[in-house]
């Protein structure tokens, strides 16, 4: 985006565009700790320090900021908006930093102060605001939209209390609540003026107007304020600065002064109380029933404020609200901003005044829809009394929206009665629910997977009807990651190596990474690749001492999963193989088997038992393993705690092994996989999410294949799956269920872990048993593998040469193509 001298008053553009340099910035601090802070120097807290610099940061990103917003405004700027109830951005200071290519200023300003820039950036309070994958993909995505200068902005929910944390106590999960505020928050400008109103509850009443139009008025039992907060995206090395929007719930009134005239203080602010309850805490994904009223009512609040705001842009830009979808694109992050179907609609037609068949189309042509899961239990559906008691007026248009649109499909299949109720955006099957998942693909004009095999099993089974009715509006965009936050940001050695490689260029466009493949099997080249690596991994056991107590040897394999705790990602397989290992050393202390350090990450949703049971597995393994004098120097095992974004930095760099074993056909896509990818880290996996184009990237001969194919998993579930025929079948696997049931990894107590034991040996959902003696085997390739170093390496040095195809960059272009319309713009 070219900077227009005439926007913003000279002086204010020529000061931020001198504030680059590391006097600049020293001065800045400095003046910001008396003036923000109201310290000096001799009395600051480290708090402080990050404090003052985080404001100074900002400041050189404001003029990038107002000038970005401002040049959006013309009238021929089409804008993607990114509709997502999560972005899991992570820590701010250090990604402005590397995005304005300052760290290098900024380092030496601060170690003029005396501070070390580190140590001031791990202070930095983490924005928990999402679970995991989807919304750090979100992430991920504005960057690269920032990076490659599209017209874009964010927006989602400011939620007061991110994903919860998660401490160990005596082996178990947790919970604590994610005060991310408390200390103040330096990056976000908040804007009372941008706010709007949002309906709930009450009844609709149909009228016609003066001239003599049908119109439908929502007579709303309360409402609620959203009121936006922003935060600047800074892309790399560009002037552009897009916005993240989210939106944080008020009272209308923040007093209802009847009652406060009449000495009723408390019901005075319950309003304000309820109110602001909305976006107070991000829900964990993979949580039962409870609470979803909450939920519901959330998705509503942030949908429709952005629509809203789409709606007042539209008209500051000058353009008809018929142009609408033709200023906008916005895409829904999976089925949670769903309902923007029937909002969309409802805006239109209620309060724009547009005939139905207008008001359609421009929906349909603004909205796009990603699908993230195929999982049947995380596929949102609303029983039809909550919805109807928060959501009258959109649930009456969902239902004409059906209407509508059955008549279509039972006028191109006639006679076909099932697939009408196949297709409905309303399950009549049990207690009547509207299914998301159909709302928003019948809503818009392209959906999408996450990766070439989740799209096309997407095509085939959850959304099969639509697909043969509509197959021009399928698509495939694989998840990409940013190479700035996970490679420049967090691995400042390879990304050092890499520019002395292959040049600086990298970092703006990753497949450039080819060249290091000339470099592969130079010796003096590998040395130099493992020596950062071992850096890495000397750090990482500094984190991991001091998280856990834990002493881990960086000359041992570092074996890592880290990831939600999920039976599909199947922690427990891993777990599993862990307990023959170690039963194995027991047996034979000679035997020839290269160190490994297993290193777990993640959190399970709190009401998840069983995945809360594979935490205290993993828990009590390490427990044992690492008290075992005869492991000494074979086997450690960790379960680091509170695996965020912030831990990530320290982890994907400094991994040997990528766990990446999930039962084919039901990770979407994986981005983890991705990152461990382009730091170099090699992937045992099933063919499963993008594992298969990782795979293909890389060349089968640098990836740790096993397991069933999708269309196995699925064939043997359908003809009956007995697991116990393979504990039968492997004396190894059945040993290690019978030391689990023992209670042998938690103090002698047999009862706990039998849940679990049985789970897996009855029913084994997720087929962790039929992968088992394939797993072991790949494994085995796997010690093989490390036991030389130069094979290693040179597989090593080919993954991050060939991770090219999962920067976000490329996704985000694949999108602007395929689905938005949407060029870079200069
Ligand atoms: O597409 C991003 C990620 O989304 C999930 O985390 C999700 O929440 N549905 C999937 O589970 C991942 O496979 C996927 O990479």
């Amino acid at each position: 985006m070219a900077t227009n001298p005439t926007t913003l008053a000279p002086r204010a553009a020529e000061a931020s565009r001198h504030g680059l340099d590391s006097e600049s910035l020293q001065r800045d601090v400095l003046e910001n700790l008396v003036s923000l802070q109201a310290r000096y120097p001799a009395i600051a807290t480290p708090h402080d320090w990050y404090m003052a610099l985080a404001y100074s940061v900002r400041d050189r990103l404001l003029v990038r900021w107002v000038e970005t917003v401002q040049s959006y405004a013309a009238r021929d700027v089409r804008i993607a908006c990114y509709l997502s109830a999560e972005f899991l951005i992570g820590p701010q200071l250090g990604n402005n930093l590397v995005n304005l290519g300052i760290e290098a200023d900024a380092r030496e300003a601060m170690l003029a102060l005396g501070q070390d820039l580190d140590a001031v950036m791990a202070l930095e309070e983490e924005p928990g605001l999402g679970n995991g994958g989807l919304g750090r993909l979100a992430a991920c995505y504005l960057d690269s939209l920032a990076t490659l200068e599209m017209p874009a902005i964010g927006y989602g929910i400011r939620y007061e209390f991110g994903i919860f944390r998660q401490a160990i106590r005596d082996g178990w999960q947790v919970e604590e609540t994610d005060k991310w505020l408390q200390k103040g928050n330096p990056w976000e400008i908040v804007r009372p003026e941008v706010a709007y109103y949002v309906n709930f509850g009450g009844h609709t009443h149909s009228e016609t107007d003066a001239e003599g139009r049908f119109r439908v008025r929502w007579i709303a039992a309360n409402q609620v304020k959203g009121v936006a907060c922003d935060t600047p995206v800074q892309g790399y090395r560009v002037e552009t600065c897009n916005t993240l929007r989210l939106w944080r719930s008020e009272a209308v009134e923040s007093f209802d002064l009847a009652d406060f005239n009449v000495g009723d203080y408390y019901g005075a602010v319950e309003q304000k109380v309820v109110s602001e309850t909305l976006s107070k805490v991000l829900y964990p994904n993979d949580e039962p029933e409870m609470g979803k009223r909450l939920r519901l009512a959330q998705q509503y609040f942030f949908v429709s404020c952005s629509l809203q705001d789409m709606l007042r842009l539209l008209q500051q830009k000058g353009e008809p609200i018929e142009r609408f979808a033709d200023v906008f694109v916005a895409q829904l992050n999976d089925t949670h901003p769903s309902i923007a179907v029937a909002e969309l609609m409802r805006l239109l037609l209620d309060e724009c005044g547009l005939q139905w068949g207008q008001a359609w189309d421009i929906t349909q042509r603004a909205l796009a829809y990603t699908n993230h899961t195929l999982l049947p239990e995380a596929l949102e559906t609303w029983g039809l009394p909550l919805f109807r008691g928060l959501l009258p007026r959109p649930l009456e248009i969902i239902y004409e929206i059906n209407r509508r649109f059955l008549d279509e499909v039972r006028q191109r299949h006639p006679g076909d009665e099932s697939r009408v109720s196949r297709m409905s955006l309303i399950d009549e099957s049990g207690d009547r629910r509207i299914r998301m998942a159909h709302l928003a693909t019948v809503g818009s004009h392209a959906i999408n997977g996450v990766a070439a095999l989740h799209s096309t099993l997407l095509r085939e089974t959850v959304l099969r009807d639509f697909a043969e009715l509509w197959p021009e509006r399928f698509h495939n965009v694989t998840n990409g990651v940013t190479p700035r936050r996970f490679l420049a940001l967090c691995n400042p050695g390879l990304a050092r190596l890499l520019d002395q490689t292959v040049g600086e260029g990298w970092i703006a466009d990753l497949t450039r990474l080819r060249g290091l493949e000339a470099h592969a099997d130079d010796e003096a080249f590998q040395q130099r690749w493992r020596a950062i690596k071992n850096a890495n991994k000397e750090a990482l056991a500094k984190h991991i001492h001091s998280a856990t107590g834990v002493a881990v040897d960086p000359r041992a394999l570092f074996d890592i999963q880290v990831k939600r705790i999920h039976e599909y990602k199947r922690q427990h397989l891993n777990a599993l193989y862990i307990v023959a290992l170690y039963q194995r050393l027991r047996r034979e202390p000679q035997l020839a088997l290269a160190p490994r350090c297993f290193v777990f990450g993640g959190k399970a949703a709190p009401g998840y038992a069983m995945a809360k049971l594979i935490i205290r597995l993993i828990n009590g393994i390490a427990e044992v393993v690492n008290n075992d004098p005869a492991m000494e120097g074979r086997l450690k095992v960790v379960f680091f705690p509170n695996f965020n974004v912030k831990s990530a930095h320290h982890i994907y760099p400094a991994a040997d092994l990528s766990e990446q074993i999930s039962t084919a056909g039901k990770e979407a896509s994986g981005t983890g996989n991705m990152k461990f990818m382009m730091n170099g880290v090699l992937t045992i996996g099933t063919l499963d999410g993008a594992n298969v184009e990782i795979r293909e990237e890389a060349g089968a001969e640098n990836f740790f294949l096993f397991g069933l194919h999708a269309q196995d998993v699925e064939r043997l579930q359908r003809e009956g799956y007995r697991p116990a025929d393979h504990v039968t079948a492997n004396d190894e696997l059945r040993e290690a269920l019978e030391l689990i049931a023992s209670g042998h990894f938690l103090r002698g107590q047999s009862d706990v872990f039998r849940p679990l034991v049985e789970n897996l040996t009855q029913w084994d959902h997720f087929l962790a048993l039929a992968d088992y003696a394939d797993y072991v085997a790949c494994q085995a390739r796997v010690d093989a593998a490390w036991q030389d170093p130069a094979t290693w390496t040179r597989m090593s040095i080919l993954n991050t040469a060939r991770s090219g195809k999962f920067s976000s960059d490329r996704a985000i272009r694949e999108y602007g193509d395929r689905i938005w319309g949407l060029a870079p713009m200069k």
